[in-house]
Formats: C-alpha cells, sequence, structure tokens
C-alpha cells in the first residue's frame, strides 16, 4: 500500500489558518486528509458536525446501521489501501460500529471512526444516549482518542490518520464531545500535524538477521513461503515474487494473502490451513524452512501448535515484534515492513535449484482430483462449488469479492482464483457473518470501475441485508450471490462432524430473496440447477444495476478438506473418496 495513500493537493484544502467550528474542523481535517467519503448515521450528539458537511467536499453515504458504516468504512480500505472513514453518534450509534471495528482490528485494517459524545460538562452522568465508547473500543482500537476541547481536534484527527496506516495498520476512534463541535478555534492543517510516532522502537532491519535468514535459505532443502496479509498492506508482492522465483520456493498463502501472490503462478500452491489442500498442509509439514511473510501464525493456519512443522527452521518477517515468537517459536525474526525487509534481504539471496521438493509436491497432488466435488457428473444437484468456478470463470477474475462469513467464504477462497491484492475482501480475524454486503458497498465506493460481487450465506446475508436499501439510494452496481442451503452452514457441518449431526438452531428460514430484493427495486432471480448458474451469472453482469442471485445449493454438503480444530495439519477430514467416473453425486 502506498502510505497514507488518502493524501492528495485538494483545492478545496484549506490552506491558511481560519476560525472554524469544531464541527467545520472535523471535515475540513478529513478533506485536508484526502478524504472523499465517509459512511455514517447522524445523532443529536454529532449533528453539528453534520450540519457543517454541506460547505465540504466529502460525499457521506447514508448507511442502514452503524456496524454497515464500519464494514463499509474497512471495505473501502481493504479494496483501495486508503483509510476509510467511518461516523456515527454517541451512545447506540458508536456501540453499533464496535463489531465493525473489531473486525478491522483483527486484520490490520487502517480506518478512523469518529463518533459524537454528549457535552463535556455532563461526562460521566449516564447523560442521555453517553457511553464511554473509548473504554469499550479500548482492546479493538489501535489507539482512541476523547477530545472536549475544539482547538484539539484537527491534531486527533490527524493523529488518528497517521497512527491507523504507521507499523501494523489498524482502526483508531476520534470521540469528539458536543461542546467541542460547537466551539470554534483556529484551524490550521499544517500545525495540527502529529509528531513524528514510532510504531515500535525495534522497528529496523536487523543486520545479523538477515545473513542468518539468507544462510538458512541457502541451504534449505524444502523451504515454503507462508505467504500473508502483510504482503498487500506492505505492498510487497513484486518482493515476495522475486524471493519465490529466485530461489524456486513455493508459496502457501493464507485466507487474507490471497491475490497477493498470483493464483495461476507455477510456485502458487494454494491456501493452507484448516480448509487449504492437502499438498499445501503436507508441504508445511515436510518443509525444513518455513518463510513466513507479514502473516501471524493464526490457529487457523496452523492447527495444534505443538505439532506444528515441527522438521523447519522459522523465518518470520513482521511490521509487529508483538507476533514474532507468540503463536510459534522461530529461529530468525526480521521486525519491519516487510517490503522493506524484503528489499534487504534479496540482494543475499542467489539462485537456487528447487526442482526435487517441487516434483515431491507435484507428486503429492496425485489422487487429489477424485475428492473434488467439481468433478462429480452433473447430477442435477447445484453445489456451491460450481458456482464459485463458474463465477471465477465468467469474470476471469476480474473482479472485486467481497464474502461473509462461513461455507461459502471457504468455497470462494477454494474455487475463485485470486490474481491480484486487493480483490479478496473477507473477514478473516473475527469472523464477522454481516460484513460481506456493507464491505461490497464500501469497495465499489472505492473502486467504482471495478465489478463487485458480494457471496453471502442465507444467514450472514440477514444479519446486514438492510444494507440494499443503500446499494438502491447510491446507484451502485453491486453483484450480490447468495449460497442459500437453508442452515446455518458451517455450524451445521461442525454439529454434523463433532455432535452427532445434531442440528440444533441451524436449520434457517429465509424470506425469499428475489422478492426481498424487488422490494428494494433489485432485480434477482433463483437459480436451482447447475446449468443455470452461467446464464444467470450473465443475466446479473449485463444488468444495468444491482442483483441478486439466490442460489438454492445442496442443503448438507461440507467443506472439504478439514482439519478439525486441536488436530495436527496432516490430520485432515476428506471428502469420501468417490471414482467420479462411476459414482454420482446422489451418493453423497
Ligand atoms: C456475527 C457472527 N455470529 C455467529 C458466527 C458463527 N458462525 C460462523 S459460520 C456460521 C454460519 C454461517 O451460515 P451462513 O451465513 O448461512 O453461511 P454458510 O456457512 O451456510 O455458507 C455461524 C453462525 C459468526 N461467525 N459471526
Amino acid at each position: 500500500m502506498g502510505r497514507n495513500a488518502n493524501a492528495k493537493s485538494a483545492e478545496s484544502h484549506l490552506t491558511t489558518p481560519t476560525r472554524l467550528t469544531g464541527a467545520e474542523i472535523v471535515w475540513a481535517t478529513l478533506v485536508g486528509e484526502g478524504v472523499t467519503t465517509v459512511f455514517g448515521y447522524p445523532g443529536g450528539a454529532i449533528l453539528p458536525v453534520y450540519d457543517a458537511l454541506r460547505k465540504f467536499p466529502i460525499h457521506h453515504v447514508l448507511v442502514r446501521h452503524e456496524q454497515g458504516a464500519a464494514h463499509m468504512a474497512d471495505g473501502y480500505s481493504r479494496a483501495s489501501g486508503k483509510v476509510g472513514v467511518a461516523m456515527a453518534t454517541s451512545g447506540p450509534g458508536a456501540t453499533n460500529l464496535v463489531t465493525g471495528i473489531a473486525t478491522a482490528m483483527l486484520d490490520s485494517i487502517p480506518m478512523v471512526c469518529i463518533t459524537g459524545n454528549v457535552s463535556s460538562k455532563v461526562l460521566g452522568t449516564d447523560a442521555f444516549q453517553e457511553v464511554d465508547i473509548t473504554g469499550i473500543t479500548l482492546p479493538v482500537t489501535k489507539h482512541n482518542f476523547l477530545v472536549n476541547k475544539t482547538e484539539d481536534i484537527a491534531h486527533a484527527i490527524r493523529y488518528a490518520f497517521q497512527i491507523a496506516v504507521s507499523g501494523r495498520p489498524g482502526p483508531v476512534l476520534v470521540d469528539i464531545t458536543k461542546d467541542a463541535q460547537q466551539g470554534t478555534a483556529i484551524f490550521d492543517f499544517e500545525a495540527a500535524k502529529p509528531r513524528a510516532y514510532r510504531p515500535h522502537p525495534m522497528l529496523h532491519v536487523d543486520e545479523s538477521g538477515l545473513k542468518h535468514a539468507a544462510e538458512l535459505i541457502k541451504n534449505a532443502k524444502r523451504p515454503v513461503i507462508l505467504a500473508g496479509h502483510g504482503i498487500s498492506e506492505s505492498g510487497a508482492m513484486e518482493q515476495v515474487r522475486t524471493l519465490a522465483e529466485r530461489a524456486q520456493i513455493p508459496v502457501a498463502l493464507t485466507l487474507l494473502g490471497l491475490g497477493s501472490f498470483p493464483a495461476s503462478h507455477a510456485l502458487n500452491m494454494g491456501m493452507m490451513g484448516m480448509h487449504g489442500e492437502s499438498w499445501v498442509n503436507t508441504a508445511i509439514q515436510e518443509a525444513d524452512l518455513l518463510i513466513a511473510c507479514g502473516m501471524r501464525f493464526d490457529d487457523r493456519v496452523t492447527g495444534t501448535p505443538s505439532t506444528y512443522a515441527l522438521k523447519a527452521k522459522k523465518i518470520h518477517i513482521e511490521v509487529d515484534p508483538a507476533e514474532v515468537n507468540k503463536n510459534v517459536k522461530v529461529d530468525v525474526g526480521l521486525i519491519g515492513d516487510l517490503r522493506e525487509v524484503l528489499e534487504e534481504l534479496l540482494p543475499r539471496i542467489a539462485g537456487r535449484d528447487g526442482s526435487a521438493w517441487l516434483k515431491t509436491i507435484e507428486s503429492s497432488k496425485g489422487a487429489v482430483s477424485v475428492h473434488d466435488i467439481k468433478n462429480l457428473p452433473d447430477s442435477g444437484h447445484l453445489y456451491a462449488a460450481h458456482v464459485m468456478h463458474d463465477l471465477w470463470r465468467i469474470t476471469g477474475g476480474d473482479a472485486i469479492v467481497a464474502t461473509d462469513v462461513g461455507q461459502h467464504q471457504m468455497w470462494e477462497a477454494q474455487y475463485f482464483h485470486h490474481e491480484t491484492p486487493r480483490s479478496l475482501v473477507t473477514s478473516g480475524g473475527l469472523g464477522t457473518m454481516g460484513f460481506a454486503l456493507p464491505a461490497a458497498i464500501g469497495a465499489k465506493m472505492a473502486c467504482p470501475d471495478k465489478e463487485v460481487w458480494v457471496i453471502a450465506g442465507d444467514g450472514g446475508f440477514q444479519m446486514t441485508a438492510a444494507e440494499l436499501s443503500t446499494i438502491v439510494q447510491e446507484k451502485l452496481k453491486i453483484n450480490i450471490a447468495i449460497i442459500n442451503n437453508g442452515y446455518l452452514g458451517m455450524v451445521r457441518q461442525w454439529q454434523e462432524f463433532f455432535y452427532e449431526s445434531n442440528y440444533e438452531s441451524t436449520p434457517l428460514v429465509s424470506p425469499d430473496f428475489v422478492k426481498l430484493a424487488d422490494a428494494h427495486g433489485i432485480a434477482g432471480r433463483a437459480v436451482t440447477t447447475r446449468a443455470e448458474v452461467a446464464e444467470a451469472v450473465n443475466e446479473a453482469r449485463k444488468a444495468p444495476g444491482a442483483f441478486l442471485l439466490n442460489f438454492m445449493v445442496e442443503k448438507e454438503d461440507s467443506v472439504y478438506p478439514m482439519i478439525p480444530a486441536g488436530n495436527a495439519l496432516h490430520e485432515m477430514i476428506r471428502r469420501p473418496g468417490k471414482n467420479p467416473l462411476v459414482e454420482s453425486a446422489d451418493d453423497e
């Protein structure tokens, strides 16, 4: 990411010190930071700010629930690399942001949230719609501010932007009392610049570590690069690719790493972890060296840490020192911006012959196609994998896909092949249902020329479906694919595997989603067979406005492979093995 990618030379930017109200200072500072779009919802404690908006060249997107505003700001950031901005009033407006803030925090998304609060003279008195939002969000923000003086507003907002993008990115909240919004002060954008912010005093590339890492890479026989979200966040795509190609090292990706190394590249093995492919996890377990790039050894990726990659030395390149040796002990920790560290490391890496190891990995793909649902003959049933495959094929992969959380999210990761960074917008760390629809709105606002798809389950879609109105109000061309299996699918799958198929509270009654779309003025259709999928996808793409497809998929299909939580990476459950030439999907 180009850090501070919001920065622009805005003519509208106030360059001479001017007396403004606090509310005006909020917008003037945002304009100065290059913000053009804010997602929010008004209310009494932020009304002075909303009243002042008409004087500033910022587009405000009125959401239907503040959670939507936070996810939109998050999706805006994930798709563009810019800082997303969300706004809400005090009390319930502010608390409604919390899930979205936590979602951004867990995935290191730079975001600034601005909330109004009650006047400073009644702060702490349980005044109407008062909550201690800085207290509430303390554990889920990178930093937050309570501002109760007009003259502090510009500095707090500028500081918030700087913190959001520095080091490991994350969300920052600025809570501004109503009296601070109503007072006046001299606005001086330049003077409000925060002092240099150093995310961590240890943030430099360590010479002996670089030497040690280069030595390990030179001597490795079975190395694997673990590619994480830090690659796109630091803009290190080129550097990772050079490392992989020069030293002929295969690459395994985390969910949030997908797209940061091209899916079609010969060295790309695919996704690792709980629903990663068997050869990827086997390669990690057999590796003698792991080079972890901007990832944090999440438990969905490692399985039980005590069984994880025991034969491998480990190099961890990571911007946040707290992540190094947190979940997995490493041999070399290189702390710093991934792109900068790799630029220092690459001159020390010579060409290597990796052919024997690559051949071993290739041969372990052997029987895998037998387990691939895509290879079963058309039995008349519609499987989510087919939908993902067709969506990928028809769009040529050239779309931003925002997924929700659940089975469909994993099928998307398995069957929609991402070539470019920022093309998959998904909640990895927190796993937030309801994320997809608002995040897609943010992504479309950030990248209006891109084709944008929502892929959501019937459960998660209902959590934020009210944002369909926002799509219509903003006249956005967004395509929506609901993977409708009549269940909270991923939970049902866990019940099937680990709770004797006791489907407690997972069968789901839903509205007719096509009618729901219609009620909002959005066209749509239901799809029940595999044969219809391509035609329906094309119809959606050609439609002038938003379009909703309700894919009625096989109700009790499961995501395979699966490594049960607490197991080692090589202890996986496979799709029951079948010979696709003689057995049909009816036998499932
Ligand atoms: C806000 C929230 N509540 C609960 C969960 C737990 N959860 C994870 S996946 C899932 C089921 C999702 O069902 P659906 O949206 O229909 O998608 P599917 O798995 O069927 O593709 C649930 C309930 C969650 N991740 N987020």
